[in-house]
């Protein structure tokens, strides 16, 4: 049986425009769908935009368009960047899609039908950056948002509560019997250290006189739904799981149709873990819906040793390093230079280091092998034994595998980089110009091309998840075709195939 894996990434906010920190979560999600896909899973792949509440609003006031109009511009914005950068998305749900609206008044409905919903007057400090409340505590006495710095403001108004305190018990329970729950373990620390607290309940709406780019409450129409309950819906919209045509009481909660629900993994930003960890499954709960079954929040990206920030004037364009380096180059050095889970500093020099990881290694390790088979066997690989790198290879493999299914991408690409680099110490050891020179070295030189065409199709398809335009040239460069699947790779036969050599991979590039 086909088994199916339901990941997401954030829906971006529709105000900004998206940069490196944006693409890191994007791409990673691609990489571990490319690679879910590759080992035969039935992959969904969800990202998109959040376009509701204040911060739209006020965004688009400024630019002098209708809320509408400003994020039509931006969904756009988004989905180009994500072409230009190679990811590979099934869905991007946009939050004013009218199925996506429909499926957020019916868990509203349904929190309501529950008994989990009451009105009360509320006063507090309020981030429209984080669009989300803090305590007097979370901000301590400079009053600014403890996630960016940003301003907050004072707001007391009538608003509707979702019981969030009902569920504090059995959510610490469930983090505490599901230690993979959030990773990595720092995280799901935080999340246990802040709910060690007594939990509040959740302010789920806002008066429309206010804020009136939202979805109305279904029972309130002067009030409009919170725009992080209206966003974390979008993941249940995309899954199907909710048929907001069915009749109220037949919605498929508690007993779903058919769907996606629950998601394998959220991954997101450590920035907004707890609206991840803590609002949504206590929300579904309260709608009878299963949990997602992994909460990843990834560390942050900042740059040297500054945070990314529109006003410092320091945000780095992903689109402007694709301009010079290639797509590859992009994903690779943001999959290779952040451990999952800490932060990571962007510096000019760190990127040309991993880029001449690319060039000066994979790169080079294809280029010299092809030409060696051109040179020596008329670009036809040798029908020889290839198992030169046999237990490198097998290492690297176990290695890749455990790196990219428990998250730790860094690590399962710096084995299949480690067997690069131990591919190009094998031609220094085995020297086949010398072999090719020697009278009796031809069946040497035979097993030693036959070896690095076998460790080269290997390295295609470790490689094909974070770079796959590149890998895909390289395995038609190798006369493959294509790049072999996982499962394809013990019984492949590389003696026979007709190379050619092309243009280096990854060329050279000019520091300056
Ligand atoms: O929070 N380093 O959207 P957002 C690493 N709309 N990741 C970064 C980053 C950085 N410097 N900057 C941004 C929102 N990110 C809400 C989400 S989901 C139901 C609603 C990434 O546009 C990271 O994934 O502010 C972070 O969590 C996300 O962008 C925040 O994007």
């Amino acid at each position: 049986m086909v088994s199916s894996f339901y990941l997401t990434t954030p829906i971006y906010y529709a105000s900004g425009e998206p940069h490196l920190g944006h693409a890191y979560t994007t791409i990673l999600a691609d990489v571990i769908a490319r690679y879910r896909r590759r080992a035969g899973q039935n992959v969904l792949f969800l990202t998109g935009t959040d376009e509701h509440g204040q911060k739209i609003q006020e965004a688009a006031a400024e630019q002098g368009m209708s809320p509408l109009e400003l994020c039509d511009l931006m969904a756009g914005r988004f989905e180009e960047a994500w072409e230009d950068l190679g990811i590979s998305h099934d869905r991007f749900i946009r939050t004013t899609e009218a199925e996506h609206r429909a499926v957020v008044t019916a868990l509203l409905e349904r929190l309501h039908d529950n008994g989990h919903i009451y009105e009360a007057e509320y006063a507090g400090w309020y981030s429209v950056g984080q669009e989300r409340y803090f305590t007097e505590k979370e901000i301590g006495p400079d009053r600014v948002d403890p996630i960016a710095g940003g301003p907050v403001e004072r707001i007391r108004e009538t608003n509707w509560f979702f019981r969030m305190s009902d569920f504090q018990e059995r959510l610490i329970r469930h983090i505490e019997e599901n230690p993979d729950w959030i990773v990595p373990a720092t995280r799901r620390n935080e999340v246990l250290g802040f709910l060690a607290q007594p939990l509040a309940d959740l302010s789920i709406s806002r008066p429309r006189s206010r804020i009136h780019w939202g979805i109305p409450l279904p029972w309130d129409s002067g009030q409009v739904c919170y725009v992080w309950v209206d966003a974390l819906t979008n993941y249940v919209t995309a899954s199907g799981a909710i048929d907001p045509a069915a009749p109220r009481e037949k919605r498929g909660f508690g007993d779903l149709r058919p769907s996606r629900w629950p998601a394998d993994v959220h991954l997101m930003g450590k920035d907004i873990l707890t609206t991840h960890a803590v609002y949504w499954p206590t929300l579904l709960m309260g709608a009878d819906l299963p949990l997602p079954r992994r909460i990843l929040a990834h560390g942050w990206w900042v740059v040297g040793d500054t945070k990314m920030s529109k006003s410092l004037g320091n945000v780095v364009d992903p689109l402007d390093l694709r301009e010079r380096f290639g797509t590859g180059a992009v994903r690779w050095y943001l999959m290779r230079e952040m451990a999952t889970g800490q932060d990571a500093s962007y510096t000019p020099d760190r990127f040309l280091t991993r880029y001449d990881e690319l060039s000066n290694i994979l790169g080079n390790l294809a280029h010299r092998t092809l030409s060696m088979v051109k040179r020596y066997r008329g670009g036809v690989v040798p029908d020889a034994s290839a198992d030169g790198l046999a237990a490198e290879t097998e290492k690297a493999l176990t290695a890749y595998r455990d790196g990219l299914e428990r998250y730790r991408l860094h690590e399962g690409f710096a084995a299949a980089m480690n067997l690069a680099r131990a591919a190009n110490g094998f031609v220094e050891a085995k020297e086949p110009w010398a072999l090719a020179r020697h009278p009796k070295g031809g069946n040497e030189l035979d097993r030693t091309l036959a070896t690095l065409v076998r460790t080269l199709a290997v390295l295609a398809a470790m490689f094909e998840p974070v770079t796959p335009i590149k890998a895909g040239k390289l395995a038609i460069r190798l006369g493959l075709g294509s790049v072999p699947l996982f499962t394809e790779l013990d019984g492949l036969q590389v003696g026979g195939c007709s190379v050619t050599i092309g243009s280096p991979l990854f060329p050279r590039v000019d520091p300056d």
